[in-house]
């Protein structure tokens, strides 16, 4: 086989929390007169909570020092883990779960490279806590993407050289982080739109295709 092991993104590769994350950021700009729409929410997607504040803040012209920007931070993320409350093992597609245990059952490695602080909490809300051989997340790196922190330590935890892992992202910056790190990547969604990525994947499932190689 091509690969031995398999790094998934979570937002926007197993699960969709976009929305959530969109409503959380929009409440927040909204208060401080910000206009936030879904270009602006785009270019959050893989960055950390902190970096993707200072992009909003940024966009609206806005400065502010550390201790007000971590305050604020932490109001985004107050309104965006509780509405992680609604997610449900439903939350997950049937094909991305058949995908996974055939995956599995075919001897590859499955590990999630997630730059959320959130990640163990959304993967238990849908069933996944113990499913994953690894999962590192925004609480175990100290550089998120495009830096290959996330995917090297999964990498290392799973054991597996990165020229042996695939990567699946919905990112450019997660693609990027990918190919520093030394591992292909097969795109979805944004990346996908972007041609990044050795592979573009339109339904999840074709990952069966391209690992059979
Ligand atoms: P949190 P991923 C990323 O997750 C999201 O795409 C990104 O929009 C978010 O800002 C980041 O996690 C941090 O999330 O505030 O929960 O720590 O796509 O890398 O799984
Ligand atoms: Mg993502």
């Amino acid at each position: 086989m091509k690969y031995k092991a398999v790094i998934f993104d979570l937002d926007g590769v197993l699960c969709h929390t976009d929305h959530l994350h969109y409503r959380a950021w929009k409440q927040l700009a909204d208060r401080l007169g910000i206009p936030f729409d879904q270009e602006l929410n785009n270019q959050l997607r893989g960055v950390s909570r902190m970096e993707s504040l200072d992009i909003v803040l940024r966009a609206g012209g806005v400065e502010a020092d550390l201790p007000q920007r971590e305050q604020w931070a932490a109001e985004k993320n107050t309104v965006y883990a509780k509405s992680l409350d609604t997610l449900t093992p439903q939350d997950l597609e049937p094909s991305v779960l058949s995908t996974l245990q055939t995956l599995r059952s075919r001897g590859l490695l499955l590990g999630v490279g997630s730059s959320s602080k959130n990640a163990p909490r959304i993967l238990e809300r849908l069933g996944l806590g113990d499913f994953f051989d690894t999962v590192v997340s925004g609480l175990d790196i100290r550089n998120s993407k495009p830096d290959p922190e996330v995917f090297l330590l999964a990498a290392k935890n799973l054991g597996t050289p990165p020229k042996d892992c695939l990567v699946v992202e919905d990112a450019v910056a997660g693609v990027e982080a990918a190919h520093r790190g030394g591992m292909d990547a097969a795109a979805m969604g944004d990346a996908a739109r972007s041609g990044a990525g050795e592979y573009t994947l339109n339904e999840f499932s074709e990952l069966l295709n391209i690992t059979a190689a």
